[in-house]
């Protein structure tokens, strides 16, 4: 013990190759467009490449660094302008930075006195979201992913209506009932399973032909939900849908949940950062009335996995009374601070990432003015896919998109010309999978697809990333007519 345990000398020598690689193999050329998108390999070739058994004697530096090498290599490059697979995409240098500096700092912002700097910025990062919103106060925390958001929203509501349930749990509450839309996110779903609510209560409303729910529709299932003995709690609506991207009529169904007593929650993880876009924010209209929203700097902001801001109205400490638990090893009270500063408690979380440095790191980088740019470039972006796909043949359009959401079928020229009857869709289901694979087998670029209600499956494609340009665009089209060509 008289010696440190640690050979800290090496591990500064090894830490600063490891830089040189992460910078070379996992930014460099990541996002050069000249490189592959991913380099396919089945799961049991993979197993024997990276040598994955782990022994009882520790391997030299050379052999770890050729490890970090092949990590970032045989990995898919989310950060190329060709990966259109997700609603995340792209890398901001500035973001990774504020990455690499979480992870180096390596603490929990539950409290003030291990996360001084890292506490601060997530309290300015979070009245920053709430002032896009429409809020001059309120409350927050960051979660792990938009699905945690969700389900804090849906216990906080349960709470603020029936706080004795935090001690009591569901044993003498109503049959309660959610209400989300048939395209909102499935987190919906299993938020009610994990909160003891039941999926059964969870009353999917119809939503139009564009995917948007139907106020009416809601206002008529509230009232039969109420008919049958159940009390409405919860409406979620959701502002930019995975698949359609969407975006509910927040004014009117802030209406009928006021005329119901209903807590309003904005699932708004995608489509959120609108908000920023004087052009765009019409799309969420109205969100201001919400009780919570749940927005993903990680998806259009390109912040980086993750990154989900729950957003509260209230401003009466809601969420430190329905979360709070007090643990005196945290959070005592004879502090020598403000312990108001100690935000952990308001989480159900005790460690917790510091999701709100990156996002602080970026908005100081490029101000709201860039963030608001970088939308409108991705919605410019897509306008020129829309019409690149409208002009081309064989490719069709499922629906006019109304944000970044561009769902298109490719039609493969065997089956052009032909009436639409079930085999000709049940073959065109075939195509965007077939497509798919092709694709990632030359590593060429990613898109995603899937078939929605009674359509078959169809192309997604989501352009975040700035990097990306005409050229990748066209490219995109291009690769989807010649891998389709022969099907
Ligand atoms: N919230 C789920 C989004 C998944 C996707 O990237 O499509």
């Amino acid at each position: 013990l008289d010696d440190p345990g640690l050979d800290i000398a090496a591990g500064e020598e090894f830490l600063q190759e490891v830089f040189q690689i992460l910078l070379e193999e996992g930014v460099r050329k990541s996002t050069d467009v000249t490189q592959k998108v991913c380099d396919w390999k089945e799961p049991q070739e993979l197993r024997e490449l990276l040598d994955l058994e782990l022994r009882n004697e520790g391997e030299g530096q050379e052999r770890l660094l050729q490890r970090c090498r092949d990590v970032l290599r045989l990995s898919v490059r989310t950060g190329h302008p060709r990966f259109f697979n997700q609603l995340f995409s792209g890398l901001d240098h500035h973001a990774l930075a504020g990455r690499f500096l979480t992870e180096t700092l390596n603490t929990s912002p539950y409290t003030y006195e291990v996360a001084p700097v890292l506490v601060l910025m997530e309290e300015q990062v979070l009245a920053k979201l709430r002032e896009l919103v429409g809020w001059s106060s309120g409350d927050g925390i960051f979660a792990p992913g938009g699905s945690m958001s969700n389900m804090l929203a849906m216990n906080v509501a349960r709470f603020q209506r029936f706080p004795e349930s935090r001690s009591k749990g569901n044993w003498d509450l109503p049959r309660l009932a959610l209400f989300a839309s048939q395209e909102s996110h499935y987190s919906i779903l299993k938020g009610a399973a994990l909160l003891g609510i039941g999926t059964d209560n969870v009353h999917l409303v119809r939503t139009d032909e564009r995917g948007k729910m139907i106020p009416e529709e809601l206002e008529k299932e509230i009232q039969r939900v109420k008919a049958e003995g159940s009390e409405p709690l919860f409406v979620c609506a959701t502002s930019g849908t995975t698949v359609l991207g969407s975006f509910d009529p927040l004014d009117a169904i802030a209406d009928v949940c006021a005329r119901h007593g209903l807590w309003l929650h904005v699932d708004a993880a995608w489509g959120g950062s609108a908000l920023l876009s004087p052009q765009l924010r019409h799309l969420l209209a109205g969100i201001h009335r919400s009780d919570s929203v749940t927005w993903n700097p990680h998806k259009l902001l390109m912040v980086g996995l993750q990154c989900s801001a729950f957003l509260l109205r209230d401003s009466s400490g809601l969420l430190q009374h329905c979360h709070g638990v007090g643990a005196t090893y945290l959070f005592q009270r004879d502090k020598f601070y403000d312990v108001s500063l100690d935000t952990g408690d308001k989480s159900p979380q005790c460690g917790r990432r510091a999701d709100g440095l990156k996002l602080w790191m970026l908005w100081k980088a490029v101000g709201t003015r860039g963030l608001a740019r970088r939308v409108e470039r991705a919605f410019a972006a897509t306008r020129y896919l829309l019409e690149q796909v409208k002009r081309r043949e064989g490719f069709q359009l499922v629906m006019e998109p109304e944000f970044l959401n561009l769902c298109f079928w490719f039609i493969p020229p065997s089956l052009r010309g032909q009436d639409s009857s079930p085999e000709f869709w049940d073959k065109l289901g075939k195509v965007a999978p077939a497509i798919k694979e092709k694709m990632i087998r030359r590593g060429s670029m990613m898109v995603g697809y899937q078939p929605h209600g009674s359509r078959v499956n169809f192309f997604r494609q989501i352009i975040t990333n700035p990097a990306v340009t005409r050229q990748d665009l066209d490219f995109f089209l291009d690769e989807i007519q010649e891998l389709g060509w022969d099907l």
